[in-house]
């Protein structure tokens, strides 16, 4: 199977090499896709030209919301199948995949129906004029998008890039990308103009590197490490091209004396062991004030050893790390904390049958963990829980603004003006208030502070990020 869209046809790479795709659960390879590199990068942006210069660029907004909303009917209709294959390349529960392509046909619904509702401005100006500002797309854009919830982010960028009438290059992840493959078909399915998207399968620093750094794109987006965020901005600025980065977190859960306990910890539990700890929103850290900390802990430990970890078919509450690489990341950050001291307060189990050669993590909830160790600020990327204790309320907005990451937070307390204020102090892209959506819906828009990016992605604000204005004068005495 041919796994590069261009032109609305599926090619091999130019250099014929291909990577093989491996199940988390085994280590095994299953399939194959296509090592895409420069040449069919440079393709792929000329097909996106074409496409803003022929039938896509000349559909109304009307038109490509149609399209977009045939699309996410196809997704839903296909939703079986497409759960199947995430759940087979992630590893991810089969249930927590059926959700996961439920909210990518959610994101083509939310922006196939608001293509059409973007409105300019007029302006008041000189005698005799009359002034708009008009919405336009970018023209070519790049989206890099990971391996955590391919569906979703195939959904969350490419979306609201496709209603404003951008043409997009899509790099998925080397890591998990089959999903991606069977929606790009459908997408054409569903009438896209060839060329409006086109998906080239590889390496990051082969075929991501060269797409940040085409000279004939006019707009990155990019959700990964801040790492490679940090190249990606490097390499589009070279371009002066405009970029959005969404580069992960280490998201605060504050439980104050006064939260409703019982009502927290089993969110606080799942926030962290879903998708086994890979969301960038995850909450990695549970702040908690003194006076409650064993009380609230010994509430949180039942329901963290009840968690299981198994293959997807199980449905069990979260499967494997993606990858060797990661595994190996994940477990040598465990036995760096492990033998710093800081006390395993609780862990989760493996279900029967497990197979030993995938790469399968139990859960770990540390607590109290030191404010100077590695922990209390270092992105895990896995199931991993820091508990810390707070004093007051000054002390647990110090504590959750105490690392380089802003994406997302939560507050647990019934005290309203408790609630106002420590959401409003917080440096967070998303704040919520006695409960915790990881990121939450598309309505809700998403981005982070300080080093977990810049740019907006969901809401109406990512129509505004993926697309600029056109002021436009005219003289009519
Ligand atoms: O990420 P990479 P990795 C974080 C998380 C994780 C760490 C490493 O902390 O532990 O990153 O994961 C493409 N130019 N997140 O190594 O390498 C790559 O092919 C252009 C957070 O998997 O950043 C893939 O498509 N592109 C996160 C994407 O970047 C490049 C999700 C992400 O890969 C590239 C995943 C390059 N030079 C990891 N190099 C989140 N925020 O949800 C790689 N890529």
């Amino acid at each position: 199977m041919n796994t590069i869209l261009i032109d609305g046809k599926w090619l091999k790479a130019a250099s014929g090499e291909t990577i093989d795709v491996i199940d988390p659960c085994n280590g095994e390879a299953y399939a194959s896709i296509d090592r895409g590199a420069a040449a069919d990068i440079d393709l792929a942006v000329n097909a996106a030209q074409r496409a803003l210069d022929g039938a896509w660029g000349k559909l109304t907004a009307t038109e490509r919301g149609r399209i977009l909303m045939r699309f996410a009917d196809l997704i839903t209709e296909n939703q079986g199948e497409l759960a199947q294959i995430e759940a087979k390349d992630t590893g991810k529960p089969i249930s927590t995949a059926r959700n996961d392509i439920i909210a990518a046909a959610r994101y083509f619904e939310y922006y196939g129906a608001a293509a059409d509702k973007v409105h300019g401005q007029t302006i008041p100006y000189l005698e005799g004029y009359n002034v708009s500002v008009v919405r336009v797309p970018h023209g070519v854009t790049a989206h890099i998008i990971p391996w955590n919830y391919p569906a979703q982010m195939f959904g969350r960028s490419l979306a609201p890039a496709l209603a404003m009438g951008n043409a997009a290059v899509l790099k998925p992840s080397e890591d998990a990308c089959m999903s991606t493959l069977l929606l790009g078909k459908l997408l054409i399915d569903a009438g896209l103009p060839p060329g409006a998207l086109n998906i080239v399968t590889g390496y990051g620093y082969e075929a991501g590197a060269a797409l940040t750094a085409h000279p004939g794109i006019n707009f990155a987006t990019f959700t990964g490490s801040p790492e490679v965020g940090a190249l990606v901005q490097e390499s589009t600025a070279k371009n002066h091209v405009p970029c959005a980065l969404e580069l992960g977190g280490k998201s605060p859960q504050v439980v104050f004396n006064d939260a409703d306990l019982q009502k927290a910890a089993p969110v606080i539990v799942k926030a962290i062991v879903q998708n086994a700890g890979q969301t960038c929103a995850a909450g990695s850290r549970v702040l908690v004030q003194k006076d409650i900390f064993d009380k609230f802990m010994a509430i949180v430990v039942d329901y963290f050893k009840e968690t299981v970890v198994g293959v997807p078919q199980m449905d069990l509450d979260c499967g494997p790390i993606i990858n060797k690489k990661q595994f190996n990341r994940v477990s040598s950050f465990i036995d760096e904390v492990k033998a710093s001291g800081v006390p395993v307060l609780a862990e989760g189990s493996f279900a029967a049958g497990v197979p030993r050669n995938g790469y399968f993590i139990k859960p770990v909830l540390f607590g109290p963990v030191p404010r100077d160790n590695r922990l209390a600020g270092d992105e895990v990327f896995g199931p991993v829980l820091a508990a810390i204790p707070f004093d007051d309320e000054e002390d647990a907005i110090r504590l959750a603004n105490a690392t380089e990451y802003g994406l997302t937070a939560a507050v647990w307390t019934e005290n309203g003006s408790r609630q106002s204020c420590v959401a409003s102090r917080i440096l967070s892209g998303q704040v919520f208030i006695n409960c915790y959506g990881a990121g939450g819906g598309v309505e809700l828009p998403f981005g982070g502070f300080k080093k977990s990016g810049h740019g907006r992605e969901k809401g109406f604000l990512a129509l505004e990020e993926m697309s600029t204005t056109k002021t436009i004068v005219q003289h009519y005495k």
